[in-house]
């Protein structure tokens, strides 16, 4: 049976059958905004939707020490957050991500994940203490318009979902007005074993490059 994470929850990375869970992917799954409209209302009005999953990795001295976001951000925004071009693999390719979708599931719930990072614990390199995952949305809806996007960790290939580990919903809610990005959740290491906590904080940050500071400057000690 799949976690359904809740807020907060901290959680060993351990399967049923005992043995842990070091190869993985983190998925995330949303919809476009659908609503009637069109020529005397017949037809469907489809809002893309462009959430973007990214990565920030902390050394274990709390520094920023590398990271996964889109290579479609603008360089001269990032360069003001002092952050580099967009990159698609981290941790010298323990962390890969699938690419950037621009629009979201329309027609309903595809049940695949538009946007997964795919991770393989065993090759993170020692100095890498915590990987935070975090969702912005480029567009400027909230996640409360959003009809769904859910989270969840699973084992298998981003074309083929062996095996849910935990999930976690996000979108829709009233409390998710205003607010345009959220830090899903953590990796970090302890007694030499990696943990994951689920943070859910959801922020008004509307660019990729707050979040980033914000993960490092008041999440490092989380
Ligand atoms: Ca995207
Ligand atoms: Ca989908």
């Amino acid at each position: 049976m799949a976690i359904n994470l809740t807020k907060g929850q901290r959680i060993d990375l351990k399967k049923s059958s005992g043995t842990s869970l070091t190869d993985f992917c983190v998925g995330v799954n949303w919809g476009a905004i659908e609503s009637r409209g069109g020529f005397l209302g017949l037809g469907k009005k489809v809002q893309d939707i462009d959430l973007d999953l990214s990565a920030a990795l902390l050394d274990t001295n709390g520094q920023l020490c590398d990271y996964i976001y889109s290579p479609l951000y603008r360089p001269e925004i990032l360069s003001k957050f002092g952050l580099p071009a967009g990159k698609l693999t981290a941790a010298n390719g323990a962390l890969k991500h699938t690419g950037d979708d621009l629009s979201g599931d329309s027609g309903g719930d595809d049940g695949l994940d538009n946007e997964i990072i795919t991770v393989n614990l065993a090759g993170v390199p020692p100095e890498v203490g915590q990987i935070f995952f975090f969702l912005n949305n480029c567009g400027s809806e909230d996640f409360s318009q959003i009809p769904y996007a859910k989270i969840r960790m699973f084992e298998g290939s981003p074309t083929r979902v062996k095996e849910v580990f935990a999930s976690y919903n996000v979108a829709s809610e009233q409390q998710y007005q205003g607010k345009r990005a959220l830090i899903m959740g953590r990796l970090y290491r302890k007694n030499g074993e990696w943990k994951f906590a689920a943070i859910g904080d959801a922020t008004e940050d509307t660019f990729v490059g707050q979040t980033v500071a914000r993960i490092a400057i008041e999440y490092k000690n989380a």
